[in-house]
C-alpha cells in the first residue's frame, strides 16, 4: 500500500475525530464543493501555503480582514510590540481609546463606539441596544443577509408578512425568533407592507448594505433610501451590518457609498468587524451618543466582555487602519479589484459562459448567471454544479476562492497585477471546460 502523502487529508482525518466536521466554522469544511479542505501552514502577502507546501493566491483573506495582505510589516511590528507589553488585562488601555477615535474619525455616523471580539457579538449587542433604546421588540432582517449566529438572527421567513420567522438552526426556540421579520432584499413593496403592518413596533431594521453572505449583492439606492425614510418615520433604528463592508468597500464603509448617492444619508447604528481587527478577534458597534449612552455602565442595556478591546487585537486593528487611511490606498485597491472583475467577465464572455460579477473597493462577487441577482432566491439560481467545477479548477491551478457560491471574495493591497492576470487566465481555462 502506498503511504498517504497528502498532509491536508491526514490533518482533516485527524481533525474529524475530535472537532465536529473537522473544522471550527462550517464553510471551511468544503461540504458545499466537496474535496479536502486545505490546512493553512503559513501565509505571506497575497498567498498562503497549505500543509503540502502548495501555494495559493488567496481571495478570501480570512474572509475580509487581510486587506493589506498577510504579514504586512507595519502590522506585524505593532503586534509584536503589543505582545511584549502584555496581551490581556481586563482593564482599559490607551490603544482602545485610539482605536475608538480612529473609527469615529472615519465614520461620521458614529459618535461613540463599543469594542467587542466578534461580528456575532457586535450584531447581537447592537440589537439588544436597539431594543433597549426604543423599548420595542420586533426587528426586520433580510433573506440572504447574515449577521452572525445569535439566536434571534438565525431565522428564515415565515409564511407571510403578518407572521414572523422560523428558526434556521436546531437549538433556537421558535419563541426566540418570534419577533424577527424576514423580508426579501431589494423588495420595496414588501418593505412598505412590513412597515405599514409593524412599523410602530419595530426596534430596528438590520441590513448588510452590500450583502457579502449571498456572495455580493448591492441594495439598490431607492431601496436604501426607503429603508432610511421608513425607519425615521416609524422611530425604528436603521442598523448597518458593516462587518464585511466596513473599511473594505471604501474607507468610510458602505455607508459612505450610499451617502454619495443619498445626500445626508446615515445609519443609526453600525456593526463592524473584520478589517478593524486586521485579522485579530476584534469587532465593534457604534452610533450616536444618545443611543450609545444607553449601554452599561451608563445606561440600562447590559453588555460586557473579558477580551473586549484586547491590547494585541487593538494594536493590529490600529496599524491596519493607519495603512488603509493613506492617500490613494482605496483608489489603488478598487482599480485592482475592478481589473479582476472585468477580466473575469471578459474571460467568461469569450468562452460563452453565463457569468456576472461586481465589486466595490476591495470586495467582489460573481455568479454563474447572465445577470447580477438582486436577492437571495435569484442568487440561489446560480449554477451550483458549474460553481463547484470552477472552484476546483481554480484550486488545482493554485487559486483559492471561497468554497461556497454564497460567499464574497476579497482582494488585498498585496495582490499584484501578475496575480490578477494569472487568475483571469486560469479562470478562462476553466470556463472553457464549463460549456
Ligand atoms: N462567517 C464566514 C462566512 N461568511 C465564515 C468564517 C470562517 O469560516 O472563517
Amino acid at each position: 500500500m502506498t503511504p498517504n502523502t497528502d498532509r491536508n487529508q491526514t490533518l482533516f482525518d485527524r481533525a474529524r475525530q475530535i472537532i465536529p466536521g473537522g473544522v471550527n466554522s462550517p464553510v471551511r469544511a468544503f461540504r458545499a464543493v466537496g474535496g479536502t479542505p486545505r490546512f493553512v501552514q503559513r501565509a505571506q502577502g497575497a498567498y498562503f501555503w497549505d500543509a503540502n507546501g502548495q501555494r495559493y493566491i488567496d481571495y478570501i483573506g480570512s474572509w475580509g480582514p487581510m486587506i493589506l495582505g498577510h504579514g504586512h510589516p507595519a502590522v506585524v511590528a505593532a503586534v509584536q510590540k503589543a505582545v511584549l507589553d502584555g496581551f490581556s488585562f481586563g482593564a482599559p488601555t490607551e490603544r482602545e481609546v485610539e482605536l475608538a477615535e480612529a473609527i469615529i474619525a472615519l465614520l461620521p455616523s458614529i459618535e461613540m463606539v463599543r469594542l467587542v471580539s466578534s461580528g456575532t457579538e457586535a450584531a447581537m449587542s447592537a440589537i439588544r441596544l436597539a431594543r433597549g433604546a426604543t423599548g420595542r421588540s420586533k426587528l426586520i432582517k433580510f433573506e440572504g443577509c447574515y449577521h452572525g449566529h445569535a439566536d434571534a438572527l438565525l431565522v428564515k421567513a415565515g409564511s407571510g408578512l403578518a407572521t414572523f420567522g422560523n428558526p434556521t438552526s436546531a437549538g433556537v426556540p421558535p419563541e426566540v425568533v418570534q419577533h424577527t421579520l424576514v423580508l426579501e432584499y431589494n423588495n420595496l413593496a414588501q418593505l412598505e407592507e412590513a412597515f405599514a403592518l409593524h412599523g410602530n413596533d419595530l426596534a430596528c431594521l438590520m441590513i448588510e448594505p452590500i450583502a457579502g453572505n449571498m456572495n455580493f449583492v448591492r441594495s439598490s439606492v431607492p431601496f436604501m433610501r426607503r429603508c432610511r425614510e421608513l425607519c425615521t418615520q416609524h422611530g425604528a433604528l436603521l442598523v448597518f451590518d458593516e462587518v464585511m463592508t466596513g473599511f473594505r468597500v471604501a474607507l468610510g464603509g458602505a455607508q459612505s457609498v450610499y451617502a454619495s448617492a443619498i445626500p445626508g444619508f446615515r445609519p443609526d447604528l453600525t456593526v463592524m468587524g473584520k478589517v478593524i481587527g486586521g485579522g485579530m478577534p476584534l469587532a465593534a458597534f457604534g452610533g450616536p451618543r444618545a443611543i450609545m449612552e444607553q449601554l452599561a455602565p451608563l445606561g440600562p442595556v447590559y453588555q460586557a466582555g473579558t477580551l473586549s478591546g484586547n491590547p494585541v487585537a487593538t494594536a493590529c486593528g490600529l496599524a491596519t487602519l493607519r495603512q488603509i487611511s493613506k492617500p490613494g490606498f482605496f483608489e489603488a485597491l478598487s482599480a485592482k479589484t475592478r481589473s479582476l472583475v472585468d477580466g473575469l467577465n471578459g474571460a467568461a464572455a469569450a468562452e460563452g459562459v453565463a457569468f456576472s460579477a461586481d465589486c466595490q473597493g476591495g470586495m467582489f462577487g460573481f455568479f454563474l448567471l447572465s445577470e447580477l441577482p438582486q436577492n437571495y432566491s435569484q442568487v440561489m439560481k446560480s449554477d451550483g454544479t458549474k460553481f463547484n467545477l470552477l472552484f476546483h479548477g481554480l484550486l488545482d491551478r493554485g487559486i483559492y476562492i471561497a468554497p461556497a457560491l454564497y460567499e464574497a471574495g476579497f482582494v488585498s493591497a498585496a495582490h499584484t497585477d501578475a496575480d490578477i492576470a494569472a487568475t483571469i487566465s486560469a479562470a478562462r481555462e476553466v470556463f472553457r471546460t464549463l460549456k
